[in-house]
């Protein structure tokens, strides 16, 4: 038997102030929730431990406190241990400081409480330097360098399982990159404000546009997706929810109600995703890669 019960567990905002005790005893209930409903797995947000650091120009020693040095650490402890006496998997974002080079970071965590997968984030939306006139800004290219993991999947308790990043979902060549590689289900956490371009109408689609991403991604890779956002006025930042478990269909399995802390959760099937890479999805039958040369030299 190939199903079981993932969950998403959506967090409201975090203060610029919260400690990280209050932050993990908030995933602690979380996570007991999940487990309540029969959870085998529970993907929580990107950077999910602090607020959304790069919104700010942060001075070096508020900038660095924002960082993990090792994980897992006194703080998050007590969230590896209650999963592992749950028996429940997760996946983690946060913000990771590594021999002086900085990442948007998320791993992957068995039953055991061991990491089994870690990956850094491709895809830096915004910019290096503030942009004039905006109060909040976005400043990923300022605070993180591109990951240098490339997009590794593991073969888990919950499926061929890939982690992906917030802003990477709305780039098709990563879920490729997984599904490339027999991924089966995908973990994604994110941190959207609904005012990101600064244009209306656009902004206007911002909730739109995650589903659009989430659906197609799984649709057209044949995986499962648990997608969690970090959501809700944090720090006069609005964030969408919307948090999302979709089927290898491209049909939402279960979506959050709410923009603060939420567990949603649905029974999967990974024979699901079989079934469409066998069918209209075979990439050995149908993908024509000799005629793609321009996605990786453009
Ligand atoms: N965290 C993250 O990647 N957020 C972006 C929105 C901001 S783009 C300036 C996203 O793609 O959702």
């Amino acid at each position: 038997d190939r199903r079981y019960v993932l969950a998403v567990a959506q967090m409201g905002p975090i203060a610029r102030s919260d400690s990280r005790a209050a932050v993990v005893a908030r995933q602690i209930e979380l996570l007991r929730e999940a487990h309540a409903r029969g959870a085998a797995f529970v993907v929580f947000p990107e950077l999910a431990l602090t607020t959304f650091f790069p919104r700010w120009i942060l001075g070096e020693d508020e900038r660095q406190s924002f960082y993990e040095t090792e994980m897992p650490n006194a703080d998050t402890a007590p969230l590896f241990a209650e999963a592992a006496r749950l028996g429940v998997g997760f996946y983690l974002g946060y913000a990771e400081i590594e021999a002086g080079h900085f990442f948007n970071t998320a791993i992957v965590v068995d039953r055991a409480g061991k990491i089994i997968l870690k990956y850094r984030k491709v895809h830096l939306p915004g910019t290096a330097e503030p942009i004039p006139g905006r109060t909040l800004h976005h400043l990923e290219k300022r605070y993180f360098e591109p990951g240098n993991l490339g997009f590794p999947v593991a073969r888990t308790d919950y499926g061929i399982a890939g982690a992906l990043i917030c802003n990477d979902r709305r780039w098709p060549e990563a879920y490729r990159m997984l599904s490339l590689q027999g991924a089966e289900v995908g973990f994604i956490g994110y941190n959207t404000p609904d005012d990101h371009t600064g244009d209306f109408d656009f902004d206007n689609l911002t909730s739109f546009h995650n589903q659009l991403s989430l659906q197609a991604g799984a649709y057209q890779n044949s995986m499962w997706l648990g997608a969690a956002a970090k959501c809700g006025n944090e720090e006069g930042s609005r964030m969408i929810g919307d948090s999302m478990i979709v089927a290898p269909s491209g049909q939402i399995a279960a979506q959050a109600l709410t923009t603060g802390d939420e567990v949603i959760t649905a029974r999967i099937d990974l024979d699901m995703a079989s079934l469409y890479r066998r069918t209209i999805f075979d990439f050995a039958r149908h993908r024509e890669p000799e005629q793609y040369h321009l996605i990786t030299t453009r």
